[in-house]
């Protein structure tokens, strides 16, 4: 008989594929992705997305509001909170009620800051901005909407889920110097090449900028008047450009320079 009376079992059945499969917790992870933060009320405002916290994210991101600027309380602050609730998302922690509460939270963060922005009178030019057919995905274009608006060019939001010929009627009635595109789905993201035929069609030939995780600038430059952005902050900088006159071709060749030196990855 085998004197089993010595054996430490907790080593013996240690699983460890089951420990590196283990779902962290979210409060590990959003320690970890936002460590980097390192302003204590952007972390808090960082922290009221991913937890879900829509009741006090409107508060903190006044408190936010004294030291910063609007939209670095949108990008490092609520935008990183996002962040975390993809990650999250991503490695199956979170499920979609908890995305929508944390996307709810976002908006009203957002809409706080957009308040302190200061618009100016004149306006700069039009754009045209959507997201494509199909995709519910919208706080990206509306962060990029406040953000352009709060630097002087009129938005025209059509908001999200909009059909190609929507879209194409759109740019035909309003002539905007720019129209944007945001695809988050890869299923939605072919959208874009058929709205940028359309329009050289009807020969319009204006810089058709588009983002979203579901695209890449190598996507994105694969169609005609397609310019990739990844960061709504560089919708002003790109819209600047277009009513300076930079047809898409410029954009592509200035890219690196213009837009990679503004915060693309
Ligand atoms: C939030 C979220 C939702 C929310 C959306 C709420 C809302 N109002 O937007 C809800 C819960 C509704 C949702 C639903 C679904 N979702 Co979802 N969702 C996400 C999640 C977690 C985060 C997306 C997000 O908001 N990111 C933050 C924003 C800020 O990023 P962004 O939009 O890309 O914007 C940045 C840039 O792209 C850029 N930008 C964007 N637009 C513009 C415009 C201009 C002009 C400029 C300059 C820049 C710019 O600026 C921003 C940064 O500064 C992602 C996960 C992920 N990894 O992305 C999944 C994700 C996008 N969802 C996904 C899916 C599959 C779905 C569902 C189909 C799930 C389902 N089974 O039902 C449904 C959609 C159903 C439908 N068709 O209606 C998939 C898509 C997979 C794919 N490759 O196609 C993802 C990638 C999750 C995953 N890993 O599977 N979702």
């Amino acid at each position: 008989m085998i004197d089993l009376s010595g054996v430490n079992y907790e080593e013996v059945f240690r699983r460890y594929d089951i420990e590196t499969e283990a779902k962290e917790k979210p409060e590990t992870l959003a320690a970890k992705i936002l460590a980097s933060v390192s302003d204590a009320k952007l972390k808090r405002v960082a922290e009221d997305v991913v937890f879900m916290n829509y009741k006090g994210v409107e508060a903190d991101v006044k408190v936010a509001l004294e030291k910063t600027k609007p939209e670095d309380v949108i990008e490092k602050g609520l935008v990183k909170g996002m962040d975390v609730v993809s990650e999250l998302y991503g490695r199956g922690i979170y499920y979609l009620p908890q995305v929508m509460v944390a996307a709810k939270a976002m908006e009203l963060g957002i809409k706080t800051a957009e308040s302190k922005m200061k618009g100016e009178r004149e306006m700069k030019g039009t754009v045209v901005m959507h997201v494509a057919e199909g995709d519910p995905h919208d706080i990206g274009k509306n962060i990029a909407a406040v953000l352009l608006k709060s630097n002087g060019f009129a938005v025209v939001d059509m908001g999200r889920d909009v059909p190609v010929d929507e879209v194409v009627n759109m740019v035909e009635e309003k002539r905007p110097m720019m129209v944007t595109g945001t695809a988050l789905m890869t299923t939605t993201m072919s959208a874009f090449p058929r709205i940028a035929e359309r329009l050289i069609e009807k020969g319009i030939e204006i810089p058709f900028v588009c983002a979203g995780g579901a695209v890449n600038r190598a996507y994105v430059e694969s169609y005609p008047l397609g310019v990739y952005a990844d960061k709504a902050i560089q919708g002003p900088l790109l819209a600047s450009k277009a009513v300076e006159g930079w047809n898409y071709q410029k954009f592509r060749l200035m890219w690196d320079e213009l837009v990679g030196a503004h915060g693309a990855k």
